[in-house]
């Protein structure tokens, strides 16, 4: 069997705990098979030289990772992936600071990546590289001779062509793209768009089953919606700190529904829509005042580009101004924290939750939304408002999807959850929990990776850029 080999920006220990999706399901598939794991290790090199290779055991698996520069970390990380791709990538035009030095910076850490990772790989492993942090990887590791088949996933998703040809460079970055065995996206919608770009400007040719002939070369495209650990989550939701942060909540709110909204603070996750739409719902049925109270966790992210700033302080004023507003001496409408809850913890949260409030703007996927779902009890579950603009909302179209740009739709289908009659909850509750048990994180890894198994490995070893 050959070895997998994941490449990622972050590296993270599979047997300890972390928050951000891909973390979590890498960790399960790595556990699961065994393999190397290579990325960035969060941390800055000192001094002039070329930073060392750490690598150390983590059961079966090889973590192997570098350090950056700051001015690596500065055009490569902050600059192009987060100032350039994510807005992009999440149809933000308006947020994208397009400097000419980020693209260079972005180019030299991919070319340290495949420089580094190529001594360490045997001749039949299988490449996964993840995320927008890593697109032109595959080709420089095939300018380096790299003759394995490599596979990429894309977490976020891809907007349509005429949004992406807006990044100066999107031609470079596509033919990176197509530099892989197969490209993998969460949503169908996404699929459509690399197509509908490969097709419009690089006249590529169907080849069949998902395969297109672009660039001298036949590649695979196809959406893999990534799934969560749901027998595994289930566990944790039953262990004891989940079992009694639920009960504590139970009795903390005995009187009241509770709505829960859990997110990294990212512009993409609509939390201020979302608060907006809370306020309506207060505004316009007054029944919900006293009867429902929102807790928001939403955790520290990305705190050195400008933009999260400013989502943060939008966030606190509008949390503020509803609870200065309606707020009663005995109850508050939001209880905001900026802060991550323990992964142990969080699905008594979601347990004890009336309604889930997952309303991005844009979401490659959202998996809290899966989360919440799984956590539920199926006798008396929650009710899940999901924003069509989830790649979630493809699959999971038993929740009640809204456009969160919307608030006042948005605000009718949180009153209609809060008042949606118990056999309805279980019914949508059933169908959901069917299609999340079918397609878990477990279907997500071995169909990628049946596809990238078939795949032609490599031949030429052509630079492609
Ligand atoms: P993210 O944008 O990080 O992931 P998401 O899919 O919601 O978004 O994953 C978040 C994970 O972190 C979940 O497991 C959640 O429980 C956890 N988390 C989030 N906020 C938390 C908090 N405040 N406290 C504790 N835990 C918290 C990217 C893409 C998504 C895609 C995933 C996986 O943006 O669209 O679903 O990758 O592919």
């Amino acid at each position: 069997m050959s070895r997998l080999v994941v490449v990622s920006n972050r590296v993270a220990d599979p047997r300890k705990t972390a928050a951000g999706g891909l973390a979590v399901a890498l960790g399960e598939v790595l556990n699961n098979s065994g393999g190397l794991w290579f990325g960035w290790s969060g941390k800055l090199a000192e001094g002039d030289a070329e930073p060392q290779l750490n690598v150390q055991q983590a059961g079966p698996v090889t973590l192997a990772t570098v350090d950056l520069d700051r001015e690596d970390y500065e055009a490569y990380y902050v600059g192009y992936s987060n100032g350039v791709l994510w807005p992009v990538f999440h149809y933000r035009l308006d947020l994208a600071d397009f400097d000419a030095g980020y693209i260079e910076g972005y180019r030299r850490v991919n070319q340290m990546f495949a420089r580094r990772l190529l001594p360490m790989l045997q001749p039949d492993d299988v490449i996964w590289v993840h995320d927008y942090h890593l697109i032109p990887l595959a080709a420089e590791l095939r300018a380096l001779g790299c003759t394995q088949r490599i596979g990429y996933f894309l977490h976020i998703p891809l907007p349509p062509p005429l949004i992406l040809a807006a990044i100066p460079g999107h031609d470079w970055l596509v033919k990176g793209l197509c530099s892989y065995d197969v490209v993998g996206f969460q949503s169908e919608a996404d699929h459509e768009h690399f197509c509908d770009y490969i097709q419009a400007e690089a006249k590529a040719q169907p080849a069949g089953e998902g395969r297109w002939r672009v660039f001298n070369r036949t590649i695979h495209a196809g959406a893999y919606p990534i799934g969560i650990d749901v027998q595994e989550f289930r566990g944790v939701t039953e262990a004891p700190e989940a079992a009694e942060m639920y009960e504590r909540m139970k009795r903390e709110y005995s009187r009241r529904k509770l709505l829960v909204g859990v997110d990294r603070l990212d512009y993409s996750k609509g939390l201020p829509q979302r608060m907006r739409a809370f306020r309506e719902l207060l505004r316009r049925y007054p029944e919900t005042r006293q009867s429902a109270t929102l807790i928001q966790i939403a955790s520290p992210s990305r705190e050195d580009v400008s933009a999260y700033t400013d989502i943060l302080h939008e966030l606190e004023s509008l949390c503020g101004s509803i609870n200065g507003n309606y707020g009663e001496l005995d109850w508050m409408p939001v209880r905001y924290m900026h802060r991550t809850v323990a992964r142990a913890r969080l699905p008594g949260l979601y347990r004890a939750s009336r309604v889930a409030l997952v309303t991005p703007l844009r979401d490659g996927m959202n998996l809290v939304a899966k989360e919440f779902i799984a956590a539920q009890d199926p006798e008396d579950p929650g009710v899940l408002v999901l924003s069509r603009f989830a790649g979630a909302a493809e699959q999971l179209k038993e929740a009640l999807l809204v456009n969160p740009y919307d608030t006042e739709g948005t605000a009718a289908a949180i009153h209609l959850a809060l008042q949606m009659p118990l056999e309805e909850r279980r019914e949508r509750h059933q169908s959901l929990l069917a299609t999340l048990t079918r397609y878990d994180v477990h279907w997500w890894c071995d169909s990628f990776l049946q596809t990238l198994g078939q795949a032609e490995a490599e031949e030429t070893g052509t630079p492609w850029l």
